[in-house]
């Protein structure tokens, strides 16, 4: 009989294994067991009000299924989609919201474990933001940076502060189509009261504001998010680290930090360096304390420290089964309840730190950013004290592989040029001469219900061996990290001959890990940058670009799938569509966005399918740009020379840096 392979990931797959051995139960096991509902899982299941819920099924024609209170399957289709897309944004927004408090509790100096580490970030931020900051003392223009960025969440009328990044032409599709976000509160609201019984019932009204209420996401809740987290502790640039369960060490304490929000984490990276600290793990037998990370908390720490990943969302329980890890920190989003029923099996302690993300059996810290570094001491010290408890029991893997991440957009457009000639114009031209076919964002989660990591992998190498640039982030970042492909060297093995060129001239991997969920922002500002650079096109719509969530499962990524779209970004999504029961919402997602917005959203379960439509589209840019041909094998003559400096600071990578901007 054929093996049912469950991950991807060979070391997750032994620890799966190891886990059926000992009858220990895993999503991967639940996954199988409860198969999704097929009235639900289409989007034809109605249940917004008491009349219902309504299951649109059995007619004979779309048009003819009908609610309770007459509702049609495009409506109901629409309104769950516009449901989750405003869940996602509420999430990456209310996440962004706590950055924003945290920078101005720094500012005000009331959280003084904090202070702004980027001051070259902060002013070219406050410069957007048109505000002053010359001459003037770094925390006025924080606290004015933060203020300014607080009344996004809240504003009524005009427009998120962030549009204006955008190339004017993107832009105008927004304008002409109403689609420009106010404030990301009032529209999150909007969202729910339009998918109330009785409201909406256009389903083209309705998934123009899926559209709205996706960009209050990306160039709102996200981008203030990403810009944040960069001022407060530092825009990334590349840092050498490791991947995969082999990170674990068995004479260190092992604490992991898994979640999304960077602040605690922040703080738990400085104090493990304690003296104190080290001591204490002494005192109770450790050689000292190892700090991993998970999902997207974990690419937080590993872009800015090179702190080490255990991997992305389906590895977290498969993390507790080594039964190496001493305490796990979580915060929010994307932690499975399933950790702190698994950890009573082992010894591990499951420690909640957030008012909004109790978890039944776990031991519950508040995190309070005005008492950070000690609640951050308080928890090394839950795991250091639990170390005495770890037995020997547990699937121990020593498989890890190196990782370069650390690719902001900052830095981007250094390593193109270095200090004096930063630009994307090599990047540009690269795409332009063919060297380089186009560029993928391969983001988004992994998932059990396939072999998970494996649509990550399969389109990874895929796409760079056409000679497709890869930007990566959250658990498509994981997946790719932990199998080895986020170095230098992959480019070498790997890469079509034309992204080879590039990426051994300019010192890069095919693959840019940018960094968390809410970094998708930063694809949105390479774009928005290429697009000024000129010579491609001249809006975010039309670029030879494609994002692809292949494995996703959380209402974030729709939400992200919305943003790119909007932008102008083909996005293609892998699995079932969880709008597939209609074909009036499949059509306007992908036909009329298209029309009005050059970019759309595909569900397409068949990976050989998503790399030929990902291929399609860029090449179809290519052709409409009058780019040439991209032919196999073949690229421009003209080589990238690579800067010197950039060349140095490559060198340096791996050390303890500053801010370079
Ligand atoms: Fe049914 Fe209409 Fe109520 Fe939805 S809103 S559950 S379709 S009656
Ligand atoms: S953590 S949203 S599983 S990418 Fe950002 Fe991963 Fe998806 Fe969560």
């Amino acid at each position: 009989m054929e093996k049912n392979i469950k991950s991807a990931n060979e070391a997750a797959e032994k620890i799966i294994e190891w886990s059926e051995e000992q009858k220990i139960e895993t999503c991967f096991d639940r996954a199988q067991r409860l198969k999704p509902c097929p009235i639900g899982a289409t989007g034809a299941c109605c249940r917004i009000c008491h009349m219902g819920p309504c299951r649109l099924v059995g007619a004979h024609a779309e048009e003819e299924a009908r609610g309770v209170c007459g509702a049609t399957l495009p409506t109901v289709a629409s309104r769950n989609l516009m449901r989750m897309a405003a869940a996602g944004s509420a999430a990456h927004s209310d996440h962004a919201r706590d950055m924003a408090f945290t920078l101005l509790a720094a500012a005000n100096g009331e959280a003084k474990d904090f202070k702004v580490k980027d001051v070259k970030k902060l002013y070219r931020i406050a410069g957007i933001l048109e505000i002053e900051f010359e001459g003037r003392p770094v925390n006025d223009v924080a606290r004015d940076v933060a203020m300014t960025l607080i009344e996004d969440f809240r504003r009524q009328k005009g427009e998120l502060n962030y549009i204006k990044r955008a190339p004017l032409k993107t832009q105008e599709r927004w304008k002409k189509w109403g689609i420009i976000p106010r404030g990301v509160d009032r529209e999150i609201t909007e969202a729910m009261h339009r998918t109330h019984i009785g409201v909406d019932h256009d389903p083209d009204n309705l998934l123009l504001s899926v559209l709205k209420v996706s960009l209050a996401d990306g160039w709102g809740g996200s981008m203030i998010s990403t810009d944040i987290t960069d001022i407060l502790f530092g825009t990334p640039r590349p840092v050498k680290a490791e991947a995969s369960f082999g990170i674990f060490k068995e004479d260190e304490v092992n604490l992991v930090v898994h979640g999304h929000e960077p602040s605690l984490a922040e703080m738990i990276v400085d104090v493990v360096n304690e003296p104190e600290l080290i001591e204490y793990a002494k005192s109770k037998g450790a050689k000292g304390i190892n700090l991993g990370g998970m999902c997207c908390t974990a690419n937080e720490v590993l872009m800015r420290h090179g702190i080490p990943t255990a991997g992305g969302f389906t590895n977290q329980e498969l993390a507790i089964l080594t039964g190496l890890v001493d305490a796990i920190s979580v915060d929010v989003q994307c932690i499975m309840p399933a950790l702190t029923e698994l950890s009573k099996k082992f010894h591990t302690k499951v420690i909640t730190t957030s008012h909004k993300a109790k978890f039944p059996g776990a031991t519950h810290i508040e995190y309070d950013e005005h008492r950070a570094r000690e609640i951050a001491r308080k928890i090394v010290r839950v795991a250091i004290d639990n170390y005495s408890n770890r037995k020997t029991e547990g699937s121990h893997i020593t498989d890890k592989f190196p990782v370069i991440a650390g690719f902001s957009h900052e830095y981007i457009e250094y390593m193109q040029g270095g200090r004096w000639r930063a630009s994307f114009r090599p990047l540009n031209d690269a795409i332009i001469a063919g060297r380089i076919r186009g560029i993928v964002g391969l983001a988004g989660c992994d998932n059990p219900r396939i072999p998970s990591q494996g649509l990550h992998r399969f389109l990874a190498t895929e796409l760079i061996k056409d000679d497709v640039l890869i930007v990566s982030t959250g658990c498509g970042s994981a997946a790719c990290g932990t199998a080895g492909y986020l170095t230098p060297e992959m480019a070498l093995e790997h890469a079509g001959p034309g992204l080879r060129e590039v990426c051994e001239a300019i010192g890069i991997p095919p693959i840019l890990h940018l960094g968390s969920c809410v970094d998708n922002s930063r694809i949105l500002t390479i774009l928005a940058a290429m697009a000024e650079e000129g010579g491609l096109s001249d809006e975010i719509g039309g670029m030879p670009g494609v994002g692809i969530a292949p494995e996703w499962m959380s209402e974030k990524a729709i939400s992200i799938g919305c943003y790119l779209a909007a932008s102008g970004v083909p996005v293609i999504f892998g699995g079932e569509s969880p709008v597939e029961a209609s074909k009036e919402v499949t059509r306007i997602m992908t036909e009329v966005w298209f029309e009005r917005f050059r970019g759309a959203l595909h569900f397409e379960p068949d990976p050989e399918k998503i790399l030929h439509l990902a291929l399609e589209y860029i090449d179809k840019a290519r052709e409409a740009l009058k780019l040439k041909k991209y032919e196999p094998g073949k690229f421009g003559a003209e080589r990238v020379l690579m800067d010197m400096a950039a060349r140095r600071e490559l060198e340096k990578a791996a050390k303890p840096h500053i801010g370079i901007y």
